[in-house]
């Protein structure tokens, strides 16, 4: 078998040499690892690993046509060594698709583009990402809700964004151990988050798992519930909102998307003083105070105070502006209610009226059974028998008279 000559073995290195040395120097005459830093509703920052060639002096930043595929220059960093730089965005720059191309390239002395040192695409969409509260405006105490939407994705498989505030106006609520609920975009996702609560900032990223469908289409990457801590403004800020698509479907080849955020600001305004109200009830036969309460109820049919009658059939009770029910309830006699009770600053007294006796068993009705019981109890001398309806400490004709005038009538 006949070996390869010495030349020839000198020539293939030589060949090799040549290929390595004009790979290394076309490379060298680009920004290396350029990767966006930080991108806000109106900036987006890049940094990278210079160029060693020396014919470089410099970095430009292009907007690219994609229609006519050209590249026009839009920023100019000057020096080799530079290694980053911001953007402010012009609205003007972004095409009928809300999107701008940017590209990064190495220019010479004559600030003129040096072929062959252009980075790949830097897709940006604006109008496609926010942070919206539930409510604008909220009192000190109460929650509010920020979905953030992520619109328009084309192919994406995953997603993360930063959310700040201010931590001494509102704190996010931990849901079982995490600031932030998926929504329904990659709703069973793999997350991660980073939380700083002492500064103030979210950062969160999901991503499909398994039988990875790209998607397409809008949806809601996550919701942060915010209790409100003190008046003032919260500050919200989403930012670094990008998302990941296969492109063209293919899970092989990923790329970037980064999405100019927005986000709308909610107030927060002192809980309004509150308003003291005297409400008056009475009992039909007794003057006797005995086991009025007084319940209020808010629009939401909570429970907001209970209170015993305790003064000249008035008890106080304090509540914030806002509509109410009010209930009057005491032992033999029926409910007496008044809804849709709006208590403002003019609110001084409600006068519940008078609580209609005969309701032996407080069922809220007056029947046989309260008949029964006045029966079974009829001539006892017991104080604190609900059938002695006058409270005069038996239970006589007076309270089966009583009985009478009232039955089959019903409380509310
Ligand atoms: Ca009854
Ligand atoms: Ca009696």
């Amino acid at each position: 078998m006949r070996s390869f000559s010495k030349t020839s073995i000198l020539l293939c290195l030589f060949f090799l040499l040549v290929f390595i040395t004009a790979y290394a120097l076309e490379e060298d005459i680009k920004p290396k690892n350029i990767r966006v830093i930080s991108l806000t509703g109106s900036s987006i920052s890049f940094e990278w690993e210079p160029a060693t060639d020396d014919s470089v002096k410099g970095y430009q930043l292009y907007k690219y046509d994609i229609q006519n595929t050209e590249s026009n220059p839009i920023l100019t960093i000057d020096g080799k060594s530079s290694t980053s730089c911001s953007y402010d965005f012009a609205e003007h720059l972004f095409d009928d698709n809300n999107t701008l191309y940017l590209k990064i390239g190495s220019i010479n002395t004559n600030n003129m583009y040096i072929s062959g040192s252009m980075s790949d695409l830097f897709t940006i969409i604006t109008d496609s990402c926010s942070a919206v509260p539930s409510t604008n405006e909220v009192m000190v105490g109460d929650t509010v809700q920020y979905a953030v939407y992520f619109k328009n994705l084309h192919d994406a498989i995953s997603a993360s964004f930063t959310l700040d505030y201010d931590p001494l106006v509102v704190q996010p609520v931990d849901t079982s151990g995490s600031p932030i609920s998926p929504g329904d975009l990659f709703a069973n996702g793999l997350t991660v988050v980073n939380w700083d609560a002492e500064n103030g900032s979210i950062l969160f990223s999901i991503s499909q798992q398994e039988n990875i469908q790209p998607y397409n289409g809008d949806g809601i990457l996550g919701y942060i519930d915010f209790k409100a801590l003190n008046e003032g403004e919260p500050n919200i800020q989403l930012s670094n909102t990008k998302y990941v698509s296969a492109v063209d479907g293919d899970i092989h080849q990923l790329a970037y998307h980064y999405l100019i955020p927005s986000q709308q600001q909610f107030s927060i305004i002192p809980q309004p003083n509150t308003i003291a109200v005297n409400v008056a009830a009475k009992l039909q036969y007794k003057n006797a105070l005995d086991g009025i309460k007084i319940i209020v109820t808010n629009a939401n049919n909570e429970i907001v105070t209970i209170s015993d009658m305790v003064v000249e059939n008035l008890v106080q009770v304090t509540l914030l502006p806002g509509t109410y029910t009010l209930k009057a309830t005491a032992p033999g006699h029926l409910d007496l209610a008044k809804t849709n009770i709006t208590i403002d600053e003019t609110s001084a007294q409600i006068d519940l009226g008078t609580l209609i006796a005969g309701d032996a068993n407080n069922d809220n009705q007056i029947d046989e059974q309260d008949l029964a019981i006045l029966r079974n109890e009829y001539l006892n001398k017991v104080s604190t028998t609900d059938s002695d309806f006058n409270g005069d400490g038996i239970v006589d004709l007076i309270d089966l008279t009583i009985l009478g005038i009232n039955y089959h009538k019903t409380g509310n």
